[in-house]
């Protein structure tokens, strides 16, 4: 179904959520036409922030926005679904759209197995009535199941379309980009050059595959890095997590914005916490390039004073090779928690492989590797 038919036949004007590569048609087609705009089309931090952000366009409108996501971020959503916008609660309508990775039958990363599974559970354990979008779907069917949605909405209930792969369709692509050149594959590996047999920790999406084919092109094995390759914005906790249990190693975390973003109150726990040991660094493309290139809300703030506010005490920026081999340098010299904003360029490989190790191997190789540390 094209994304206009779509998105015209939910009736909304205010959209919000977090991109998905699966929704890329839906996301592009709001970029194209909204932007973003306070008024209309807001790209969250995290899902859960999303439903929030809805929940307060609905209570000053009284109309019904719509919340996308990709099927990861009900994970996010379940707390402001059962505690805030559920009927036995304060009972705010709003539309879901989540992309159905995972789905079970379809091929995917193992990280979309499990929650592919419990995609259609985890909606009707909160009681919120759903429909499949399939590249079938029609039109005439997507209004009737619309008009059936409009009575639960407003019952002060939720709904939820779940797209499968495929589902939506563009007719026009959507460009993005932001004024740095140097390549996120670049500035791994200038890192991964650096920090020798100290343990990585590195984020959800295109950054873990670029290291991950790095360490693959070196013959150097994968025991040293954590790929977060789920779970988008906890890499920076579990690094902590590592370093305060194994204080005589250096541990780096290799972030990216959006995740940052995503949970980043963690920066403030490990500001708070101070460990001496842990580098993080975040390489800020100020997009989320991995799922097509959508806009982070980095470009307008000040992550580098976000960090020193939360008291890591060395924050530098790079955004050159050498920029990068300098503030490494300094950075291994100086006691941490310390921060490094490298402003990075959109765009990866487009042979850009997969992890051809699962989660379990890469975590036992990891935790070999801490042991001979
Ligand atoms: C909770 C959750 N929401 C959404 C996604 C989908 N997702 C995977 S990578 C990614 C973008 C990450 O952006 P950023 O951290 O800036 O890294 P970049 O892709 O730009 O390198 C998104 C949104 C996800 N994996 N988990």
């Amino acid at each position: 179904m094209k994304v206009q038919d779509f998105v015209s036949i939910l009736g909304a004007d205010f959209f919000t959520g977090v991109p998905d590569s699966q929704l890329k048609a839906l996301c592009n087609h709001l970029m194209r036409i909204y932007g973003v705009d306070p008024k209309h089309h807001l790209i969250a931090a995290n899902e859960g922030n999303a439903a929030a952000l809805a929940a307060g366009y609905h209570l000053s409108t009284g109309k019904i926005p719509v919340v996308y996501m990709q099927n990861s971020g009900e994970g996010n959503i379940i707390n402001p679904v059962a505690s805030l916008l559920s009927p036995d609660v304060y009972g705010i309508p709003m539309i879901f759209v989540i992309g159905w990775r995972g789905e079970p039958g379809v091929k995917d990363e193992p990280q979309h197995v499990y929650q592919g599974k419990v995609t259609l559970r985890l909606m009707e354990d909160m009681d919120i009535p759903c429909a499949v979008v399939s590249q079938d779907t029609t039109k005439e069917a997507l209004e009737e199941t619309m008009s059936d949605f409009r009575k639960v909405l407003r019952e002060g209930r939720d709904v939820a379309f779940v797209i499968r792969k495929g589902a939506l369709t563009e007719d026009e692509a959507a460009t993005y980009g932001n004024p740095y050149t140097l390549l996120r594959e670049d500035a791994i590996r200038e890192i991964a050059d650096f920090t020798g047999d100290d343990p990585i920790v590195s984020t959800t999406g295109k950054a873990s595959r670029e290291l991950f084919e790095i360490r693959e092109a070196r013959g150097e094995g994968h025991g040293r890095d954590f790929l977060t390759v789920g779970s988008m914005g906890h890499a920076s906790s579990i690094a902590l997590g590592i370093a305060l249990q194994r204080p005589e190693a250096r541990v780096w975390c290799i972030d990216g914005d959006g995740a940052a973003l995503m949970h980043m109150g963690a920066m403030g726990v490990i500001g708070a916490t101070g460990p001496r040991n842990l580098i993080h660094i975040v390489l800020d493309n100020q997009a989320h390039e991995t799922v097509g290139g959508m806009p982070t809300v980095s470009g307008k703030i000040r992550l580098d004073e976000i960090a020193k506010a939360c008291g890591y005490r060395k924050v530098m920026q790079a955004q050159s090779k050498e920029e990068i081999r300098e503030a490494l340098t300094a950075l291994r010299e100086t006691e941490g928690p310390a921060f490094l904003q490298v402003h990075c360029a959109l765009g990866a490989r487009a042979d850009l492989g997969r992890p051809t190790t699962s989660p379990r191997e890469n975590k036992e190789a990891f935790m070999r590797h801490l042991e001979t540390l």
